[in-house]
């Protein structure tokens, strides 16, 4: 069933309708409700008309569907990891509202970091990797586990950050429980890659280090 009071958002239909059998109506009654407040676009329990930011995709940024807000306004209030200021990455569009050639991805925002090893000494893990061609601002790790990468794509939860290119941080990683870490480099506002899974597709990201 469509959304029927125009907030978008669907009713809840609780009831059936008798069927006596015979053409004409019906007999019984049908009662809709909505679960949201009328007219709450944004799900956040504010009905529009009080609502001063409607953050569809509750990225910080709203729309201005019913007013302007007061929030920042949302280029694209369908995709939480758009919105001005946001760190563009390695998604296949442009991310930050306010960045040069917007929509239009940066041509770079895929750039690989590569040779990264990773040595244990007890919980402590000591990262370590390969500066990229062209350089970086910094690094973003991820941390994931095993149900996350058997889904294919997941590129992980924000771990640590580093300016340079190692990091040493303590995981004290469970018996029995497998860990997978994802390094990014940040550049100019941009992240590249978080490598590729199984099928050669990039990572698609869960999270992202700000
Ligand atoms: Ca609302
Ligand atoms: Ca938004
Ligand atoms: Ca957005
Ligand atoms: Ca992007």
């Amino acid at each position: 069933m469509g959304p029927l009071d125009g907030d978008g958002r669907p009713e809840v239909a609780a009831g059936t309708p008798g069927d006596d059998g015979a053409t004409g109506s019906d007999e019984g009654s049908l009662v809709l409700f909505s679960p949201f407040v009328v007219g709450d676009c944004d799900g956040d329990g504010i009905a529009n008309a009080y609502d001063t930011c409607n953050d569809v995709d509750h990225d910080g940024a709203g729309n201005a569907i019913f007013s302007t807000p007061t929030c920042p306004l949302d280029c694209d209030d369908t995709n939480p990891y758009t919105y001005p200021g946001a760190l563009d990455i390695c998604d296949g569009v442009g991310n930050d509202c306010t960045a040069p050639g917007y929509p239009a991805p940066p041509a770079d925002e895929c750039f690989d970091v590569d040779d990264l090893t990773v040595t244990q000494t007890g919980s402590d893990l000591l990262f370590q990797w390969a500066v990229p061609a062209g350089g970086a601002d910094g690094y973003n790790l991820y941390r994931g586990v095993i149900s996350d990468l058997q889904a294919g794509t997941t590129g992980g939860y924000c771990f640590a950050s580093s300016a340079t290119n190692s990091l040493q941080v303590s995981d004290p990683i469970p018996l029995g429980t497998i860990t997978y870490y994802v390094l990014a480099g940040v550049r100019g506002g941009v992240e590249g890659s978080r490598g590729r899974d199984f099928y050669g597709t990039e990572r698609t990201p869960g999270d992202v280090c700000h």
